[in-house]
């Protein structure tokens, strides 16, 4: 492989999506560590840009390199493969994490051990990930999970006691991954009783509300390696749940038929 320069037809250009976004930050390090990336760019746009840039590309067979990540309904839709990464700047196998804001266990006890025993599997994410892309609303495709799978949402909400309209905040980023793991948690919280808000918010900001203790709490953590900044910044004014799904991973993606294997192939 690495016989078509790729380089020259892609401008150079790698397709992010939001600015703020691990997986960005994660491409703009590539571009530092691999020679093959020299003189490359990581544009920035949104998740949904990024989505239909690669639908184009693959209708038209053409090259395109995307920030990616899995879970992601873009891998059951598409033929795509993440490009090797022999330098490790995106880390390895990711966990996701929810982080809740102190005092949440002593205020809200029933709304904390929901978060604390919310856990799912990748799969599970990707249903959700696929209803909406299939047109469904958010919280209507998170309801049809909930209705499917009574016995994992018995389990979250086990030991718990319904509550009355008590008001709950969750933060999140509008990625598709993340918009489906925070309606599906709202949306087992409301039939607890909960008032539950649901607020979509930079990455930073995500962060820093829990931290500050302006928001409950996020399921949206990516870890050891895509939020291990914000991490680091925040991890001593949050509490940390531990992981809700494992097996995810970001990276650069592309599309099967690119007769490229690794970043180490691409061209300067
Ligand atoms: N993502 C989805 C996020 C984390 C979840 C991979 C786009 C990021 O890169 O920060």
């Amino acid at each position: 492989s690495g016989e078509t320069n790729y380089g020259e037809e892609l401008g150079y250009s790698i397709t992010g999506i939001e600015a703020g976004a691990g997986v960005v930050a994660g491409a703009e390090d590539a571009v530092e560590t691999y020679d093959s990336l020299e003189g490359w760019e990581v544009t920035t746009s949104s998740s949904g840009a990024m989505a239909t840039e690669l639908g184009e590309a693959i209708d038209s067979e053409e090259p395109i390199i995307v920030t990616g990540w899995t879970p992601h309904w873009k891998f059951a839709e598409y033929d795509l493969k993440y490009l090797e990464d022999p330098e490790g700047v995106f880390g390895e196998a990711e966990e996701i994490r929810t982080m809740v804001r102190e005092g949440l266990e002593d205020e809200e006890p029933d709304a904390y051990q929901i978060l604390d025993q919310f856990s799912w599997t990748a799969e599970d994410m990707e249903e959700v990930m696929l209803d909406i892309n299939g047109g469904a609303e958010p919280q209507e495709a998170a309801q049809n999970w909930i209705a499917d799978n009574e016995e994992a949402v018995n389990e979250w909400t086990d030991g718990t006691e319904e509550v009355d309209g008590n008001e709950i905040e969750l933060v999140f980023v509008s990625w598709d991954s993340e918009i489906a793991s925070t309606n599906v948690v709202a949306e087992v919280m409301k039939e607890q009783g909960f008032d539950v808000t649901i607020t979509p918010l930079d990455n930073g900001p995500m962060w820093e509300t829990v931290a500050t203790g302006d928001s409950d709490g996020m399921v949206a953590a990516w870890l050891p390696a895509t939020h291990g900044d914000q991490f680091e910044q925040h991890k001593d004014s949050l509490v940390d749940l531990g992981a809700n799904l494992e097996g995810a991973k970001v990276g650069l993606v592309v599309p099967d038929y690119m007769d490229v294997d690794s970043i180490e192939d691409l061209q300067p």
